[in-house]
């Protein structure tokens, strides 16, 4: 057998049916731990020229209302749009094409500009979970809305154009390519493979994170990113619209406690792009899907060393050299 920590191996995602190269030898030089200057000025409560803030113009004219909790509209530059006719165009099987229609929200989750999820009060980020059931319940019940995609840039390195605390929400006709591929599995298995994967993590605690009732969060066996984490619901739940009134709770906590975490690792807000992955909301049970959501964060060595997926990433496999066990270790040690 390869040795884990010295040998080159390749590691099997089972949601995606792809492989990652994983190079634990490349990390031999000891770990320096430089905590870098924050790329950001610290941000005032409020700000003027924010288009989220309470009271301020958004682009196109529109002004957002006086706001004291969570605040939703629809993206003044939405991606979908819900009158496009979702009509098909085939040449030779080779050239295909979709209409598509969707709507696009954008949810801010507090009023205070310079919040975040780790650092609101577990009462108001609660409040952002249930907005997150609400909007999953009256996106998802629209005819032409089969599947609602909860997502949050943070950090200009993700390209979130705003460091207000919000998220997006794209909710549309088609099943997106991710959750598609995980639908996929999901389908190909008798058993959950998300409670049997939270079974065996559970058991080790090799690459657990942190943990409370309801939720635990690992770095993937099969991770890509070098801090990636996944948040697996404990019980089989298909979304986030069958928690009940504790598991809102345990799941706005978890989200505190694995951002504290981030943030500490390298003494600076943490980027990352996160969402959940559930249920299509096209009217079928969909019992297969295991609630859950990723965390994808870039950076690699310190506040401003990040890792690109480029050269054989792009062309190859995707590539790490930390391997998820030690990134788990460094995370569980902040
Ligand atoms: P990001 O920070 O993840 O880019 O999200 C901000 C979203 O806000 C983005 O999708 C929208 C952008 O289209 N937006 C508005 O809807 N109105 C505005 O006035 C500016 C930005
Ligand atoms: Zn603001």
């Amino acid at each position: 057998m390869f040795d884990w920590k010295q040998d080159p191996h390749r590691r099997f995602n089972p949601l995606t049916g792809e492989w990652v190269l994983v190079s634990p030898h490349r990390t031999q030089r000891p770990w320096q731990g430089q905590v870098e200057p924050a790329a950001a000025p610290p941000q005032p409560a409020y700000d003027p020229e924010c288009y989220l803030c309470p009271g301020n113009p958004r682009a196109g004219g529109v002004r957002n209302p006086p706001y004291d909790s969570t605040f939703v509209f629809d993206n003044d530059f939405a991606a979908l749009k819900p009158a496009t006719p979702p009509d098909r165009f085939q040449r030779d099987g080779l050239l295909i094409a979709e209409g598509e229609p969707g709507i696009c929200r954008v949810v801010c989750f507090s009023p205070r500009h310079n919040l975040t999820i780790a650092n609101m009060d577990l009462p108001d980020l609660r409040r952002v979970v249930d907005v997150w059931v609400e909007q999953f319940a009256d996106l998802g019940a629209r005819p032409f809305i089969n599947y609602v995609q909860i997502f949050e840039n943070r950090g200009a390195m993700m390209g979130a154009s705003n460091p207000h605390p919000h998220c997006q929400i794209w909710s549309n006709h088609t099943l997106p390519n991710e959750p598609a591929r995980e639908q996929r599995a999901f389908l190909s298995r008798s058993a959950c493979l998300l409670c049997d994967y939270a079974a065996l993590e559970r058991a080790s605690a090799e690459r657990t994170v942190e943990e409370n009732d309801a939720f635990l969060v690992v770095v993937p066996f099969w991770a890509v990113w070098p801090f990636e984490t996944m948040v697996l619901s404990k019980r089989h739940l298909t979304a986030v619209d069958q928690l009940a009134d504790a598991g809102r709770t345990a799941l706005a906590d978890i989200l505190q406690r694995t951002t504290a975490r981030y943030d500490r690792l390298f003494g600076v807000p943490f980027p990352y792009s996160m969402g959940f992955h559930q249920r299509p909301t096209d009217g079928a049970p969909h019992d297969e899907w295991h609630f859950h959501a990723h965390f994808y964060p870039p950076l690699l060595r310190s506040a401003t060393v990040r890792k690109f997926l480029v050269g054989y990433e792009m062309l190859g496999s995707p590539q790490r050299d930390i391997t998820p066990e030690a990134a788990a270790h460094r995370l569980r040690q902040v």
